[in-house]
């Protein structure tokens, strides 16, 4: 456990709302790089906490390597202030929330870090057996503004085995006030709270239902989706309901955290004048276990209508 305590983090946001800072509602997270050569003992945090912090676990070096072939990308496509160096990822205004997946394909120095070499190797360690990866990697790059709202993974990814996990990774340090992830304490244990929201997938629709066919098949609505997979708008009242902390940290390069499908999770407010936060989020899973097909290949449907699923509801 770590021995800072709450009083010393400053004013954290999320979502648009302050969040409570007494000492039972917020924290740090728990870094379990101590553990990192025992695979037991990352099971059973994995077990207790939902989630594994490991930090300093990658080579600092490699990741800001691939951050700068990133930012490089952010520059080619106009969303950086050519007034600032490119590698500081000093956006222009109005930025907003840079959603780039393109920026990952074809680049080894990402490809590799994610996909060969110590971070795999860690799963494959952690499931005692064979892994693999999905093909497509969500590549964020979050201006100024508000973070991502709470919710599982499930509804975005339920298809193939629910036993996979998220790896969160930034691209360079991430304070509390460039905003990284946060994931509330003890939630995946909450099936009470969560068995009617986590079971339902995003890309699914009533095919009795000539509306939601209609925003199915055409996207008409964003991703055409009836169900945003959103669990909350509101991540203090939210925690209020579910009674664990908010634990999140200041991120390092070199650092990952991984959790499963069941845990609760949200990112803190950009509250930078003008600074990108850069980070990605890949998923791993045992190689002998169904996959979710919206995510493999090498041009994924994923939410677009090709993902969809009608069914009679
Ligand atoms: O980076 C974020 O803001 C959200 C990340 C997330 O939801 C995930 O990694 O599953
Ligand atoms: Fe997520």
């Amino acid at each position: 456990m770590s021995t800072l305590t709450a009083p010393a983090l400053p004013q954290i946001y999320s979502f648009g709302h302050p969040l409570d800072m007494a000492e039972d509602k917020i924290g740090l997270l728990r870094d379990s790089a101590d553990a990192a050569d025992d695979v037991e003992e990352l099971r059973r945090r994995f077990a207790a906490d939902g989630y594994l912090y490991m930090k300093g676990y990658l080579d600092r070096d490699e990741v800001l390597a691939a951050r700068a072939t990133l930012t490089d990308g952010l520059a080619a496509a106009g969303v950086l202030d050519p007034a600032h160096p490119t590698i500081d990822g000093v956006c222009k205004p109005g930025a907003g929330y840079v959603f780039k997946p393109e920026l990952t394909n074809n680049n080894p120095a990402v490809q590799n870090l994610l996909y060969s070499g110590r971070l795999p190797e860690f799963y494959r360690k952690f499931y005692g057996e064979e892994i693999r990866h999905y093909d497509f990697t969500w590549l964020r790059a979050i201006g100024p503004g508000k973070g991502t709202n709470p919710h599982c993974d499930l509804p975005y990814m339920g298809r193939g085995t629910h036993g996979h996990m998220t790896c969160w990774l930034p691209y360079g340090d991430i304070s509390f006030e460039l905003g990284g992830l946060m994931v509330l304490e003890g939630s995946h244990r909450r099936m009470d709270l969560l068995e009617n929201y986590v079971y339902r997938d995003v890309d699914s629709y009533c095919a009795n239902k000539p509306d939601q066919v209609q925003n199915a098949t055409t996207g008409a609505k964003g991703f055409g989706w009836t169900f945003s997979g959103t669990l909350s708008h509101n991540p203090p009242v939210l925690r209020n309901k579910f009674g664990g902390r908010w634990l999140t940290t200041e991120f390092q390069p070199g650092d990952f955290i991984t959790f499963g499908m069941f845990l609760v999770h949200a990112s803190l407010d950009n509250r930078t004048e003008n600074r990108l936060r850069i980070s990605s989020d890949a998923r791993y899973q045992r190689a002998s276990e169904p996959i979710d097909d919206r995510w493999i290949g090498v041009n994924p449907p994923g939410h677009t209508t090709a993902g969809k699923k009608g069914r009679i509801c």
